[in-house]
């Protein structure tokens, strides 16, 4: 038989991602092209992109300028080791990311995913205490209801029974928070206002329990996304950042899904004013178009691990496609797209606008809660009696349908869309959500 026979109506093969494989390949959803804020479906019907595919495509789909510059680097120089050896972009890309984030982040460690930079994150600041003399503290903290990606890492500091199931224990000794969603918060318009101090405090608890000194790292989403747009209440995200320096434990903002103008800023430590220790990045990066991450890291972290070490190789971690050649240079070219057409701005000025139309869905059946800060917005419907999540996946089926596409997870609706959203498609939007939540039952 050919080797390369091709059997592009089978769907079998493929063991898609967090998907229900059984159910999506008995009625698939394909996308076959992207331009703008829209995606062509498999029938040739265009779908309103409200979700910038996973939270990625924050300068829409298929920017000629990005295209162009992937191309370009290709034929250029496809690729080139970053072990020992070096290419331009890399260096020049880890710059332009040290002037848009806070002055106090001056390295870039490069990946390629979120998953890959949180691993990366929290071996980093290991690697920190360890060069630091204080090899004791191994204890990672992350939040219940925390989304870090897939890595073993991001899995067992991630907050989400669901997600480690399958996979035994973490691999290392890690601790949580509580999540900051709490119900008299309902319906907040942006941040919101009750619990925020008290719920940081719930660090205490743990420095109480585990000691101070054995903590590394606290590992928080500013905003938690894949759980269901979780936003902190007011003040807490300074109470952890204070209660971190008072016991010497690293900060790290997994900023996958907040940083490249989400929030209508470079990124979420921007927008709150708050320089964490180490950020995570990717998604919006090269806005999706060549895979690819990054940790920033302050200066401290980098200079005490690399000074510390004798010479030769100072941290023992890297990826082979470590800035990548095309990824640096869709990052690039990405990062003047943003800055050409002013994308941050763009979503702070839709912000108000947005969060006004979401909050209109208030009163439209099975809606329980609405939760919104700068492009995003989440919509969370009563589950079915005995049956959660089945009437969010059946909106996300009827979205698709109806020329939108929408993110749930369980039965809140979570929508991000390309941050080049017009205020006219806002209002397509939301009205074809309305329609998809009347014909549900
Ligand atoms: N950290 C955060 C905060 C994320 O949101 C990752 C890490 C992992 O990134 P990679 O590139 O390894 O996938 C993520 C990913 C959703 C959804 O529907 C969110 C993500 C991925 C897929 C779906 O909310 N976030």
């Amino acid at each position: 038989m050919d080797a390369f026979a091709n059997r592009p109506n089978d769907l079998a093969s493929f063991w898609m991602p967090y998907t229900a494989n059984r159910s999506f390949k008995a009625h698939p959803r394909l996308c076959v092209s992207a331009k703008g804020m829209y995606y062509t479906a498999g029938d040739g019907r265009l779908i309103l992109d409200g979700t910038a595919g996973l939270w990625c495509v924050n300068a829409g789909h298929g920017d000629p300028r990005i295209v162009g510059a992937i191309q370009k680097q290709a034929a250029a120089l496809d690729y080139a080791p970053n072990f020992q050896f070096g290419h331009p972009l890399a260096f020049s890309l880890a710059n332009r990311l040290t002037e848009l984030f806070p002055s106090a982040l001056k390295h870039a460690f490069f990946t390629n995913s979120g998953s890959e930079a949180v691993d990366s994150a929290l071996k980093i600041a290991l690697a920190y205490h360890v060069a630091n003399g204080e090899e004791e503290r191994t204890l990672l903290v992350g939040r219940q209801r925390g989304y870090h990606g897939s890595g073993f890492g991001g899995t067992a500091v991630g907050g989400i029974e669901r997600n480690k199931a399958q996979f035994g224990a973490a691999v290392h000794p890690v601790d949580h928070l509580r999540h900051t969603h709490l119900p008299e918060n309902a319906f907040s318009k942006g941040a919101p206002d009750h619990g925020g101090p008290e719920l940081a405090d719930d660090l205490e608890r743990l420095v109480e329990l585990h000691g101070a000194s054995s903590i590394a790292a606290v590992i928080v989403e500013p905003i938690a996304g894949s759980t269901g747009v979780l936003v902190p209440p007011k003040g807490y995200l300074h109470r952890l950042r204070t209660i971190c320096d008072k016991h010497g434990i690293l900060l790290i903002f997994d900023e996958v899904i907040t940083a490249f103008g989400r929030l209508g800023a470079s990124s979420a430590a921007d927008y709150y004013g708050i320089v964490p220790d180490i950020m995570t990045l990717a998604k919006g990066m090269t806005n999706a178009a060549v895979p690819m991450g990054a940790v920033m890291t302050s200066g401290r972290i980098y200079d005490t691990v690399v000074e510390s070490s004798p010479a030769g190789i100072e941290l023992f971690h890297g990826y082979t496609y470590s800035g990548h050649p095309l990824a640096c240079a869709a990052a690039l070219a990405t990062l003047d797209v943003y800055r050409e057409d002013e994308l941050f701005e763009n979503a702070g000025m839709l912000a108000p606008i947005w969060e006004e139309r979401l909050h209109k869905l208030a009163d439209r059946p099975h809606v329980v809660d609405i939760r919104n800060l700068g492009l995003i917005g989440a919509v969370e419907l009563a589950p079915r009696e005995g049956a959660p999540g089945a009437r969010g996946i059946e909106a996300m089926e009827r979205a698709f349908e109806a020329g939108l596409m929408i993110r749930v997870t369980g039965d809140t609706i979570a929508l991000s869309p390309p941050l080049i959203i017009s205020e006219a498609e806002i209002e397509t939007l939301f009205s074809t959500l309305e329609t998809v939540l009347r014909t549900i039952d």
